[in-house]
């Protein structure tokens, strides 16, 4: 068997297959966008919107990132972020708009722009976290248009995919969320359980399980306390006895 043959042709694989998984890896963070991931995405639910700039424009760092709420929504609450100084653009409305409580507003929140107190590198990433009352419209996919400004140039993430299109498709697709079915106090859904079941559900049972495990760790910590104590009286009791007379 040519040994010096077979490690110079593994030798050579290895390195091929280094290089496949840089190529793949590059093409990976390449293809991640300026996107929002929800903690939860029902209706009337307050949820944590996070942004993520995975990416500067090109290899230009990003110095600003500005994100146009949907029409949806009346305001956001942002997070603050310490790479970031943040504000709030609001905007006056044509004629004042009735809320579901019966209030009515006459301003709303339009915009949240965050600004990079030194430009993010092209090749770092940072989260955006906005805290929002989801509507109710389940079914409906909210869409925030985000303008990434950079050192050189900007990318703006506002591209909706038409009826038929696939999103997948789109150079700069608009960051988006689509609103699921309301859910109930107890943690069920109104319309259809399967939707918000699952998820709900998960969180709900894992602090139940937490409780009874807790009671009974309790319990056995007790049980063996005592125990304990009647071993020790009983051993007690054995050395206060008065010893019984030699020979008795
Ligand atoms: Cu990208």
């Amino acid at each position: 068997m040519n040994y010096s043959f077979l490690r110079r042709s593994l030798t050579a694989a290895a390195a091929s297959g280094g290089a496949a998984a840089l190529l793949l890896a590059a093409a990976g963070g390449a293809a991640a966008h300026v996107g929002v991931t929800p903690d939860k995405t029902s209706a009337n639910s307050y949820a944590l919107l996070t942004f993520a700039v995975p990416h500067g424009c090109e290899d230009s760092g990003t110095t600003k990132v500005a994100i146009t709420l949907p029409s949806e929504l009346n305001d956001a609450q942002p997070t603050v972020n310490p790479n970031w100084t943040v504000e709030k653009v609001t905007e006056q409305l044509a004629e004042p708009k009735k809320l579901a409580d019966g209030t009515s507003i006459t301003k709303r929140t339009s915009q949240i722009v965050y600004t990079a107190k030194a430009p993010l590198e092209h090749q770092l990433r940072d989260t955006l976290v906005l805290s929002v009352k989801l509507p109710d419209a389940a079914g409906t996919t909210l869409y925030f248009p985000t303008l990434q400004t950079c050192e050189t140039g900007q990318t703006d993430w506002s591209e909706i995919a038409g009826a038929g299109q696939d999103p997948h498709s789109l150079e700069a697709p608009a960051p988006s969320v689509t609103v699921t079915e309301a859910v109930s106090a107890d943690g069920h859904g109104t319309a259809s359980p399967s939707a918000s079941h699952t998820g709900e559900q998960a969180s709900a049972v894992t602090d139940g399980g937490a409780d009874a495990r807790s009671w009974a760790g309790l319990a056995a910590g007790v049980g063996g306390l005592a125990l304990g104590g009647m071993a020790l009286a009983r051993s007690a009791g054995r050395r206060t006895k008065p010893a019984e007379p030699a020979g008795k």
